[in-house]
């Protein structure tokens, strides 16, 4: 049974959860443009009637509270004694934007619905104590775990500061992602090709390795209907040989992609890129790319949520490095074979039994002919981003640990700054 905020039962009605449906799906139509903050949706009801509705838009713009507030407002309503539905507990602080605490006090909102409690830890609940004082009966946890899973990037990056990864590959059942003469389009059918391209919009950014642009060429852009729109594109290149022609580098959204290489690159080969793209110069482990110190510079980007899209040498380091969080898994019904056909998963392999990933959680669906699984990552020991040794499960929302202020967001591509402080090597 939902649990109102102080843990007590809370009773949701028919309407109660019809708003707050409305309200997730406001939240929604964001999706991809609030980074680092979180969707939100918001609805103002009283005696059944909608008076106001609004969402969050974009970072440094008013909070969703605010939005319906205003809506209200410009159709002549009065707010008092309204019902509010949010979907997430509304921020009580003074960030880039006042506290919504405030203006639904002011507004003499009577109630308070909220699907989800912000993991920020400056709010955290001390949102519901501020209503509550005030007299508003503030109730928690209606469609909880729809509003967490929306903001799953934010969740993890409020605590975090690093963003939330999932791996996501397209594999045939014997787990090969390109038959031996490197074919590999298409492994699965268009269902599921649709279906990426709705991973790709609830993610900041795509990661694939410098294997994966010499021989796919990909664009890595999201297609929807005749609409083209473009995450921030990452590629993993420590030795700079991304060609000058491939897409990520020369199509309409050149300046949402960031190379990033190894210290020890041609000069001239990082002019000529950084002429196009944002280029980092990343610190190397093991002769790759530092993931552990990309990741930390995504989050200050900030990209608060990261798909990676192979190939198998990229998705092997993330995994031997505990880095990744969740996976998408798409198999479809064919067999390659072949001991030299490429893997999903490549690199060296966990050693043993005991040190090998374990999928919890596991979500297994039907995508036309093919099969989607999603799992949490659970590292029962080795190297996961956690205490060594200690087994532990990354979903969301993960363990508090970290600080308490959210940064200032930043444009995609204004981010010439992190390419001008590491100068080519
Ligand atoms: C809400 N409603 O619509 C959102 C909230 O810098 P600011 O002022 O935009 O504050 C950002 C923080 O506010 C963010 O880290 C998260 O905790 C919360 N986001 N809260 O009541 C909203 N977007
Ligand atoms: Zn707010």
């Amino acid at each position: 049974m939902p649990r109102s905020a102080d843990g007590a039962p809370a009773r949701f009605s028919t309407a109660d959860t019809h708003h707050m449906r409305r309200a997730l799906a406001l939240a929604r139509r964001a999706l991809g443009q609030t980074r680092p903050n979180p969707m939100v949706g918001a609805v103002l009801v009283r005696d059944g009637e909608v008076l106001g509705e609004g969402w969050h838009h974009k970072a440094g713009q008013p909070h969703a509270e605010i939005e319906a507030l205003r809506d209200a407002a410009r159709k002549g309503h009065t707010t008092r004694g309204a019902t509010a539905y949010v979907t997430l507990e509304p921020c009580c602080t003074h960030g880039r934007t006042p506290p919504c605490t405030d203006a639904l006090i002011a507004a003499g909102i009577s109630r308070v619905v909220v699907a989800a409690t912000d993991p920020n830890p400056a709010h955290a609940g001390h949102g519901f104590d501020i209503l509550r004082n005030a007299g508003i009966q503030v109730e928690a946890g209606l469609l909880a775990s729809q509003a967490t899973q929306l903001n799953f990037g934010f969740n993890h990056w409020i605590l975090h500061r690093t963003p939330s990864v999932t791996l996501k590959a397209a594999f045939t059942l014997d787990g090969k992602i390109a038959t031996r003469t490197g074919e590999s389009r298409w492994i699965t059918g268009p269902a599921a090709r649709t279906r990426v391209m709705q991973l790709r919009a609830a993610h900041d950014a795509i990661l694939v390795g410098i294997q994966t642009v010499l021989a796919d060429n990909p664009s890595l852009t999201i297609r929807q209907g005749r609409r083209e729109r473009s995450p921030v594109r990452v590629l993993l290149d420590t030795h700079a040989r991304t060609p000058l022609d491939s897409r990520v580098v020369s199509d309409a959204f050149a300046q949402q992609t960031i190379v990033v290489t190894g210290p020890e690159v041609p000069s001239d080969r990082v002019a000529a890129l950084r002429e196009r793209v944002t280029v980092w110069t990343a610190p190397l482990a093991g002769g790759r790319i530092d993931l552990r110190w990309l990741l930390a510079e995504l989050g200050r980007f900030p990209i608060t949520s990261l798909l990676v899209e192979g190939g198998g040498e990229v998705h092997a380091s993330f995994l031997r490095d505990g880095l990744a969080h969740r996976t998408a898994f798409f198999y479809a019904p064919k067999v390659f074979g072949g001991a030299d056909a490429p893997r999903g998963i490549a690199g060296d392999g966990f050693q043993s039994l005991a040190t090998a990933p374990v999928l919890a959680n596991l979500r297994h669906r039907r995508i036309g002919p093919d099969l989607l699984v999603e799992a949490d990552l659970k590292f029962t020991s080795g190297t996961p981003t956690g205490e060594p040794g200690t087994p532990e499960v990354r979903s969301h929302p993960v363990p508090a640990t970290a600080a308490a202020d959210a940064p200032t967001g930043a444009a995609p591509g204004a981010n010439s700054r992190a390419g001008k402080r590491r100068g080519p090597g």
